[in-house]
C-alpha cells in the first residue's frame, strides 16, 4: 500500500452538485442506483478523466446522459472507475451490487443484527458506489431507500421524508431529501424493524425541530437519558457558540455492531448501542455520562464538522479537536468542571502521551498516512482539543466567541483546513499565531524542566523554564513551542496566591506567563515571602513538566494550592515519590516501608472535610499502573503492580476507620438519578469500599457483599462484583459472577461488562479466562464491543497479566488481531496497539513483543494493520 501525502493535494476535477441515490436493499444483493450531477471545475482542462473511487462493486451499469457507455470509454479496477474524456457538464448513471451481509469490516453498508445500516466516515462511501468520495466535493442528496415491509418497516436516510408508498412483492419505499450539501462521509442509511421516541425541541429562533431516536423494541425504556442530554446539548450550543440546528428533524439509531462510538451523519446520528442506552439497572454513572459526552459530540459536529467540514483528512482535527473540545466544556458545564478536567487530563496524560512517544506518534495534523482510519487518535482528537484549549484561554471568551462566529459565516457550507480556522482566531483576537501553528505540525510531548529560587534580599522569585520535546518518527529536531503556563506562587507563610508582578507588570494572583523560547527565565517581583510555584494549573498545556518538588511542598500544594486541579496534581506526585521508591524497593529485593507523609497527606484529605465530594473522591485514587508506567523510564510491570498494591493496602490498612466512616456517611437508599450530587457521593462510598476491599477487611467484604446484593444500581453493582471477582475469596466471588451472568444474559451491553469485570483480575488466571471466556455463546469476534470488552480490556486494564513472563499475553493479542485482520481491519490495527509499544519493557519481553508482531507480519494483511506494524518493526 501507497501513503497518501498532504502536500499532494489537489481541488477535485469534478464537482457533483446533487445526488440521487436508489437502494433496493437485499442481504447478499443490494442493488445501488446513483445519478450524479457533476460538472467540471473551470479551472480545470478539457478532457480531464473523471476519477471515481470505489471498492468491492459489481458494475452493472454506466451511463451518461442517459448513453451507455463502450467498455473502451472507462477504465475499471480495484479502487475504482475512470471515465476518459467527459463532457463539462453531465449526468452520470451507474448501478452496482453489493453484498452488505458479507461486510464485517462495518464501513460502508452492513448488517448489523438483522438491520442494515451504513458507516461512511471516512471511506466506507465508495463501498456503496462509484463516487468522488473526498470531503471537499458536498452535494445535495436525494435518497430512495426500497426495503421488505416485514423486514424492514423502518427506512431512514439523511434530511427530511418527502415521499412514501407501496410497491408490488411486500415491498415499499421511502424517499429522503437533504438540502444541506454534504461530503460523502456524512451519508447514512438504516433500514429494520426498529421502535421509536420522540420529543420536541424549540430552536432560539423558534422553530419546532422534531426528534426521534430509533431503537430495537426491548430498549424502549433506555433512551431517556440521551433524549435529555440531547435537548440539553442543542440549547447549549444556541447560548454558548449561537449555533442553532438547521433541519426540522434530528434522529438517533442504536446499531449493535459498531466499530466506533457515534457517528455524526447529516440529520441521522448512528450510536453504538452502548454510547446511547442507559438504565440505571444496566449502566454505570460512567456510562451515563459518556452518553450525554457523545450525544452532545456528535450533535455539535452538525457544525464544526458538517456545516462547515474537512477540506481533505489531513484537517481531521479541525473537526474533530474543535468538537471534542466544545463537548468537554459542555459536560464541564452540566457536572463537575473540576472533576471532568481531572478525568479528561489523567486520561490524556496516560494515553496520549504514550501515543507520543510510541512509534506511532504523529502530529495533530499528519504529514501522511497509508490508511485514514488508522489516525482516529488521541493525537488528532485530545491533543487537537488541547490545542483548541490553548487557543481559547490565549484570547478568552468573548474574542474566541468572535472568532468561531466569524470561522462558521465566513466558511459556512465549504471545505476547509485547519489555517482557516487559527486565521479566523487570528482576526478576532488581534494575536498572532505564527509560532502557535507548531502545536499542529511538530508530533511529540514537549517536556519542561523547571527551576526556582526565592531572593530573599530582593523579594523577588526568579523561574526558569526550558523546554524540549524528544525527537518523533519523521521529525529529529523539534523547535520551541508557544507554551501557555498558568501559574500562582502560594506563599509558604500564608499558605495564600501571592500578587504575580512580572517585569513590573501585574498578572493578579493566577496568571499566564508565555514560554516561547527554549529556556526563558521569568523574574517576579514584590514576592514578600518564600513561596511554592503552583505550575501548569489547570493543565494550561499538553506538556511534561517536571520541578523538583520535596514532598513537603508537594503535601503544602496538596493543602494549600487554590487551583483545585494543581491540588489533585500535587496529591498524585506526592504519590508518584512514593510509588518511585518503593518500585526500587522491589526491584532491589528490599523490604518496601510506606512513606508516613503520603499517609498523612491522605489523612488530612480524609479528615478535613468541605471538600468537593467528586474532587475528593478523585484526590484518593492513586495513580493508574498505565500513568505510573508512562512515567518510568523502562515499565518494570511486576515492580509497579506491587507497589502500587502496597501503597493501597498501606493506606488502607492505616486509615481504616475513616475509609468505613466515609463509606457509612455516603451510603444513600434514594432513587437513582445521574445528578452530580449523587455521582459524587457515590464515587466517594466506591473509592472508600475500595480500599477497605484492598485488604480484604472483614466489615469490607460483608459491605460489598450487601451492595452487590442490594442490587440498588449498576454504578453500586458493578464496583461491589469488581472488588468481588478481584479478591481472593474465590467463595464470594464465583457465586456473584454466576448470578450476575444468569441475571443479564439477555443483555449484551451488560454481558460486555461482565467480561470486563472477569479479565481485569489481577489473578494469574486471568488469560485463561479470556480464551475461556471467548468461547462463551455472548462472545463474538465480529462484535467490536465484544472484542474491546473481552480482549481490549485484558490487554490494556490487566498489565500484570497481559505481559506475562511467558509470552503468553503477546501470544493471545497476535492471535485475534490475526483473525480481526480479515474480519475488521478497522478494530484489528487499534487492538495491535500495545504490542507497537514494546521498546518500553525489559530485553525479554521486547523480544517476545517483536516475535509476535512479526508473526502478524507473516501474515496478508490488510493496509490499517501493515500500516501499524510496519512502524512499530522499523
Ligand atoms: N466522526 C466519527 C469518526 C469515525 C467513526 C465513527 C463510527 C465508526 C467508524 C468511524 N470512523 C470514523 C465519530 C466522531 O468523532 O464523532
Ligand atoms: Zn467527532
Amino acid at each position: 500500500p501507497k501513503p497518501t501525502y498532504r502536500h499532494d493535494y489537489r481541488p477535485p476535477a469534478y464537482r457533483v452538485a446533487h445526488v440521487d441515490l436508489t437502494f433496493e436493499l437485499d442481504p447478499a444483493a443490494t442493488r445501488v442506483k446513483a445519478s450524479l450531477q457533476m460538472e467540471r471545475h473551470p479551472e480545470c482542462k478539457e478532457g480531464e478523466p473523471l476519477r471515481l473511487d470505489g471498492e468491492q462493486l459489481i458494475l452493472k451499469h454506466i451511463a451518461i446522459d442517459g448513453q451507455a457507455l463502450e467498455s473502451d470509454e472507462y477504465t475499471l479496477d480495484d479502487d475504482g472507475l475512470s471515465v476518459r474524456q467527459p463532457p463539462a457538464r453531465f449526468r452520470l448513471d451507474t448501478e452496482v451490487e453489493i453484498a452488505p451481509c458479507d461486510n464485517t469490516a462495518l464501513e460502508g453498508l452492513y448488517l448489523s443484527s438483522g438491520m442494515y445500516c451504513t458507516q461512511c466516515e471516512a471511506e466506507g462511501f465508495r463501498r456503496i458506489t462509484y463516487y468522488p468520495d473526498r470531503p471537499d466535493v458536498m452535494a445535495t442528496y436525494s435518497t430512495t431507500v426500497i426495503g421488505d415491509k416485514a423486514g424492514q418497516p423502518v427506512l431512514l436516510s439523511n434530511g427530511n421524508p418527502v415521499k412514501r408508498g407501496e410497491l408490488p412483492d411486500g415491498r415499499h419505499f421511502v424517499t429522503w431529501n437533504d438540502p444541506f450539501p454534504k461530503p460523502s462521509y456524512l451519508f447514512a442509511l438504516v433500514a429494520g424493524d426498529l421502535k421509536k421516541v420522540e420529543d420536541r425541541f424549540t430552536t432560539m429562533s423558534g422553530r419546532e425541530v422534531t426528534l426521534q431516536i430509533w431503537v430495537e423494541e426491548e430498549n424502549l425504556g433506555k433512551t431517556d437519558h440521551a433524549m435529555a442530554s440531547l435537548k440539553r446539548a442543542m440549547k447549549w450550543d444556541e447560548e454558548t457558540y449561537g449555533r442553532e440546528y438547521d433541519l426540522d428533524l434530528f434522529m438517533i439509531v442504536a446499531v449493535n455492531d459498531f466499530n466506533m462510538g457515534a457517528m455524526e451523519n447529516k440529520g441521522l446520528n448512528l450510536f453504538n448501542s452502548a454510547a446511547v442506552l442507559t438504565h440505571p439497572d444496566t449502566a454505570t454513572d460512567a456510562a451515563f455520562q459518556r452518553v450525554e459526552g457523545i450525544v452532545a459530540h456528535e450533535y455539535f459536529h452538525n457544525w464544526s464538522g458538517n456545516r462547515v467540514t474537512c477540506r481533505d483528512w489531513f484537517q481531521l482535527s479541525l473537526k474533530e479537536g474543535f468538537t471534542v473540545f466544545r463537548d468537554q466544556c459542555f459536560s464541564a458545564d452540566v457536572n463537575s468542571a473540576a472533576v471532568k478536567r481531572i478525568e479528561d487530563v489523567a486520561f490524556f496524560r496516560t494515553a496520549q502521551f504514550a501515543e507520543d512517544a510510541g512509534p506511532t506518534a504523529h502530529p495533530v495534523r499528519p504529514d501522511h498516512y497509508i490508511e485514514i482510519t488508522n489516525f482516529y487518535t488521541l493525537t488528532i482528537y485530545e491533543k487537537g482539543a488541547e490545542v483548541v484549549r490553548m487557543l481559547y484561554n490565549l484570547m478568552g471568551e468573548e474574542a474566541f466567541r468572535r472568532g468561531s462566529d466569524r470561522y462558521f459565516e465566513r466558511f459556512d457550507g465549504q471545505a476547509v483546513t485547519i489555517e482557516d480556522f487559527v486565521d479566523c482566531m487570528a482576526e478576532a483576537s488581534g494575536q498572532d499565531l505564527t509560532q502557535f501553528m507548531r502545536w499542529y505540525s511538530q508530533a511529540g510531548t514537549p517536556e519542561i524542566d523547571a527551576y526556582g529560587e526565592y531572593d530573599y534580599a530582593n523579594a523577588e522569585y526568579h523561574l526558569t523554564l526550558r523546554q524540549r520535546t524528544p525527537a518523533t518518527p519523521d521529525q529529529p529536531e523539534k523547535a520551541p513551542q508557544h507554551i501557555p503556563v498558568r501559574m500562582g506562587l502560594v506563599g509558604t507563610k500564608s499558605g495564600r496566591d501571592l500578587g504575580l508582578s512580572l517585569e513590573g507588570e501585574s498578572l493578579g494572583s493566577d496568571g499566564v506567563i508565555h514560554l516561547r523560547e527554549a529556556e526563558q527565565t521569568f523574574v517576579f517581583t514584590d514576592v514578600p515571602e518564600a513561596p511554592v510555584p503552583s505550575l501548569l494549573r489547570g493543565f494550561s498545556a499538553p506538556v511534561q513538566l517536571r520541578f523538583p518538588y520535596s514532598r513537603e511542598d508537594l503535601a503544602f500544594l496538596l493543602a494549600n494550592d487554590s487551583d483545585g486541579f494543581n491540588r489533585w496534581d500535587a496529591g498524585q506526585r506526592l504519590a508518584m515519590l512514593a510509588l518511585d521508591d518503593l518500585i526500587a524497593a522491589h526491584r532491589n529485593g528490599v523490604e518496601k516501608v510506606m512513606d508516613p507523609r503520603v499517609v498523612d497527606a491522605f489523612r488530612s484529605l480524609l479528615e478535613r472535610g468541605g471538600d468537593d465530594k467528586a474532587v475528593l473522591a478523585e484526590m484518593l485514587t492513586l495513580p493508574s499502573e498505565a500513568y505510573i508506567a508512562e512515567q518510568q523510564p523502562l515499565v518494570d510491570v511486576e515492580a509497579i503492580h506491587a507497589a502500587r498494591t502496597f501503597v493501597k493496602q498501606s493506606l488502607a490498612a492505616t486509615l481504616r476507620d475513616d475509609f468505613l466512616r466515609l463509606y457509612q456517611e455516603n451510603e444513600s437508599d434514594e432513587p437513582y438519578a445521574p445528578q452530580p450530587e449523587q455521582i459524587a457521593r457515590r464515587s466517594l462510598k466506591n473509592v472508600a469500599l475500595g480500599y477497605l476491599m484492598a485488604v480484604e477487611d472483614e466489615e469490607g467484604v460483608e459491605l460489598a457483599r450487601r451492595q452487590f446484593e442490594a442490587d440498588h444500581n449498576m454504578t453500586d453493582v458493578r464496583q461491589a462484583l469488581t472488588l468481588l471477582t478481584h479478591s481472593s475469596r474465590d467463595d464470594l466471588a464465583a457465586p456473584a459472577l454466576r448470578s450476575f451472568g444468569e441475571k443479564w444474559a439477555h443483555d449484551s451491553l451488560v454481558m460486555d461488562q461482565w467480561f470486563a469485570i472477569q479479565v481485569t483480575r489481577p489473578q494469574t488466571d486471568a488469560l485463561d479466562r479470556v480464551r475461556h471466556l471467548m468461547a462463551h455463546p455472548a462472545f463474538s469476534l465480529k462484535n467490536p464491543n465484544k472484542v474491546r470488552a473481552l480482549v481490549g480490556t485484558f490487554v490494556n486494564q490487566n498489565r500484570i497479566n497481559f505481559h506475562r513472563a511467558d509470552g503468553e499475553g503477546y501470544r493471545l493479542l497476535a492471535d485475534v488481531v490475526i483473525e480481526l485482520n480479515r474480519l475488521n481491519p478497522e478494530i484489528a490495527s487499534r487492538l495491535v496497539t500495545p504490542l507497537t509499544r514494546w521498546q518500553r519493557f525489559d530485553e525479554p519481553r521486547q523480544e517476545l513483543m517483536r516475535a509476535e508482531l512479526e508473526r502478524i507480519r507473516a501474515e496478508k494483511l490488510s493496509p490499517n494493520v501493515y500500516e501499524v506494524i510496519e512502524k512499530a518493526l522499523a
